[in-house]
């Protein structure tokens, strides 16, 4: 049985779910659920995912939800190696660690600027989130200093997560000219991450027409 995964381009965590699918190497089915139309309300889109989120991947009997669970699922279960994650106790555990910074503070904050936006309830950013947001981008910069990667010397799938975050807070226009390490990595990522931008490109860019289309000007002056 094919691999489905439920996606709304739109959203960073369906893109990076997608974008691990593809750096895998594993096919999958991809159904759109439209989050503006409210299809992740949907009744039988509540039976496979009760927390009606999106991305959600079946594999066979299989149901995940979480594109930084479905990430070390899909590359643990189909990576040809352990590159994009590693074994290794230690470096595993640096991996884990950036996700869960994606997911707790890049992510986090990108969606609280951008999730009002995007649904048109609001047309400005409030300065305490805006902060917060270049706050999560510092951070950024800072572990790319060593290595020029989120974890390790490598990209691995905390990279493939951190770079949809961040093409995503670019694609809504946050300014990255204080960020050269982040821009650089940006364009490794593009470049050498196998399948990157066919998963990533057309959500960022419908993501941030959307929400630059809405925004009042400079809102996301630094
Ligand atoms: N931690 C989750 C976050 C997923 C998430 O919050 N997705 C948003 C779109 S950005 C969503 O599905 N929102 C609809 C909802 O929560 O009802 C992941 O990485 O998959």
């Amino acid at each position: 049985m094919p691999i489905t995964l439920y996606f709304d381009g739109a959203a960073p965590s369906s893109r990076i779910a997608l974008a691990v699918a593809k750096a895998v190497g594993v096919d999958v089915i991809v159904k759109k659920i439209d989050l503006a139309s409210k299809e992740h309300l949907r009744e039988d889109y509540l039976k496979l995912n009760p927390q009606h989120t999106v991305p959600t991947l079946i594999d066979n009997d299989f149901i995940l939800w979480d594109s930084h669970a479905i990430a070390t699922y899909l590359a643990s279960q189909y990576g040809k190696d352990d590159s994009l994650y590693p074994k290794d106790p230690k470096k595993r555990a640096v991996v884990i660690q950036r996700l869960f910074f994606n997911e707790g503070v890049l992510y986090s904050r990108l969606r609280a600027v951008g999730t009002p936006l995007y649904f048109g309830l609001k047309t400005t950013v409030d300065r305490d989130k805006k902060d917060a947001l270049y706050e999560a981008l510092d951070f950024l910069e800072k572990f790319l200093e060593r290595t020029g990667w989120v974890a390790g010397d490598h990209a691995t799938i905390a990279d493939i997560a951190c770079a949809v975050t961040a093409s995503s807070i670019e694609a809504i226009g946050a300014d990255l000219s204080g960020f050269p390490k982040t821009r650089d990595w940006l364009g490794r990522c593009r470049k050498s991450i196998r399948g990157f931008r066919e998963a990533d490109d057309e959500g960022a860019r419908f993501l941030g027409e959307t929400i630059r289309g809405r925004l009042q000007p400079h809102q996301l002056d630094r």
